[in-house]
């Protein structure tokens, strides 16, 4: 009656992510704007800017901007884009900066040199047969947009979005067929600056702002699955979730019930995005919260109508919660959410829990609350590589990393969820967004840059270039 389910089915996605103002440099080429990410500083001030609670428009001292000239991929596309050929990629997912395309966000028409950057480098990927898997908007904006408008504080950038949105999908619609709006939507509740340009004023109610442009932005992503299906008729958009399962610390039911509210804030805006619709848990939160959201009837009736066709999500660590003060004092921070620290799970040098299975039980929970393609499009381990003096680099540790994953992605598959691909994040080396640092590597190619900005940029392939071109070569026959 039933047929054995193998694991990689043909034609899955295998390939690496990125995202513009972590990889291209060249911050200011061409006529390009100045972005959010672009007045950024690293060190210890990165966080509150993030978060929304210190203005970096006036730069002080002598900060560093980390994208100004990131690994110069807008000068080196060509050469990375062959590496990544010769892994055997089949797909590559990049985003495109907004401010190339409209240098202050709200510009009457495009920038044309910014748009034909992204053509050379969609041709260059169609050139290898890699299939371009596009995020509208990954953690960026034009300046002033933030400046002028607040952000997606500002229901002004709903249209904005539709109109730089609309432009992508008429200028490369032959050429790109999978999409996204956001990145990890859900981060905008955590890092506002960097999801979403916002900075909070003296007294401002701040969950209130925040579920606010949060809204903004489902509309506008809604908006953009209607233009996208319009103008492209055979192409795939989705949402993009940061996600990762969280166990209870303990079985007393107080920690199960922790556990269902860290779950349920991080899927509200996919349940909108997917389902079309606001979720009963989340309208007792807004009123429960004194979160008063303006919200038309259009709005609903847009959000009900544009769902996204498929789910994107990130995927690097579980978490683990509790309601005993005492536990709740053994932490760790993840990729931004923290977590209690799990003893049965070990955690990277940056505190982030690495926990395979738990990849395996997301994409079950992602798969049953949606029942839509699953593309994962993040997962990898930041950790420190050393250069050897015969120029390789031995970094069994991320493929070790990697290949408990991809058997636990194959036990995903077998279970019944459609998995259409996995792009691990950064497959060459790239600018860290939580630190801004270079020393975070997630590569299998590493760049020569360092954190002080010194590196001459060379390309040098890591052991897991060889060992990740052999996994795809047989499309994860072994797991
Ligand atoms: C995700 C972001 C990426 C990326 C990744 C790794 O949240 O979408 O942009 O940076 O995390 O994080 P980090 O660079 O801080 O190691």
């Amino acid at each position: 009656m039933f047929n054995k389910i193998n694991s990689f089915p043909e034609g899955f996605l295998w390939g690496g992510a990125t995202a513009a103002n972590q990889i291209e440099g060249a911050y200011l080429a061409d006529g390009k704007g100045l972005t959010t990410i672009d007045l950024m500083p690293k060190g210890s001030k990165r966080n509150e800017v993030a978060m929304g609670n210190l203005n970096s428009f006036e730069p002080e001292g002598e900060e560093v901007y980390p994208s100004h000239e990131a690994i110069d991929f807008y000068h080196r596309y060509k050469e990375d884009i062959a590496l990544f050929s010769e892994m055997g990629f089949k797909s590559f997912r990049m985003s495109i900066s907004w401010s190339r395309i409209f240098p202050n966000g709200d510009d009457l028409t495009p920038n044309e040199a910014g748009l034909q950057f992204y053509d050379n480098v969609f041709d260059e990927l169609l050139k290898y047969n890699i299939e371009p898997i596009v995020t509208i908007c990954h953690f960026d904006l034009p300046v002033n947009l933030a400046k002028t408008y607040g952000g997606w504080k500002n229901r002004a950038m709903i249209s904005l979005f539709e109109k730089y949105s609309k432009t992508l999908f008429e200028r490369y619609k032959t050429k790109v067929k999978y999409w996204m709006t956001f990145n990890e939507i859900n981060m905008l509740l955590h890092l506002p600056y960097t999801g979403a340009g916002i900075i909070f004023e003296e007294g401002e109610n701040k969950q209130q702002v925040l579920y606010q442009a949060a809204h903004h932005e489902l509309v506008a992503s809604a908006l953009a699955v209607k233009a996208c299906h319009e103008i492209i008729p055979n192409a795939m958009i989705c949402c993009m979730l940061a996600a990762g399962n969280v166990y209870p610390y303990s079985s007393n039911p107080e920690d199960y019930w922790a556990v269902m509210e860290m779950e349920r804030e991080s899927y509200l805006l996919i349940d909108v995005q997917s389902k079309g619709e606001y979720p009963g848990y989340a309208k007792r939160f807004f009123i429960e919260n004194g979160i008063d959201l303006q919200i038309t009837s259009d709005d609903l009736e847009i959000l009900q109508k544009y769902t996204v066709d498929y789910i994107g999500f990130s995927y690097y660590s579980s978490r683990c919660t509790s309601v005993d003060p005492e536990v709740l004092k053994n932490y760790t921070d993840g990729n931004v959410f923290g977590s209690v620290l799990n003893p049965y799970l070990e955690t990277s040098d940056w505190g982030w829990t690495i926990d395979p299975k738990g990849l395996r039980i997301t994409c079950n929970q992602i798969h049953e609350r949606y029942n839509k393609p699953l593309f994962i499009v993040e997962n990898g381990l930041g950790a420190q590589d050393t250069l050897l003096k015969d120029d390789t680099i031995e970094d069994d540790y991320r493929i070790k990393y990697l290949d408990l994953h991809f058997a636990e992605i194959a036990e995903a598959i077998k279970d019944g969820v459609d998995i259409i691909g996995y792009t691990s994040w950064g497959p060459i080396d790239l600018v860290s967004n939580g630190t801004g640092e270079m020393k975070k590597r997630y590569g299998f190619i590493y760049v020569d840059k360092h954190n002080d900005g010194t590196g001459t940029l060379r390309r040098i392939k890591k052991k897991s270039f060889f060992w990740y071109k052999d996994i795809i070569a047989e499309n994860g026959s072994k797991y």
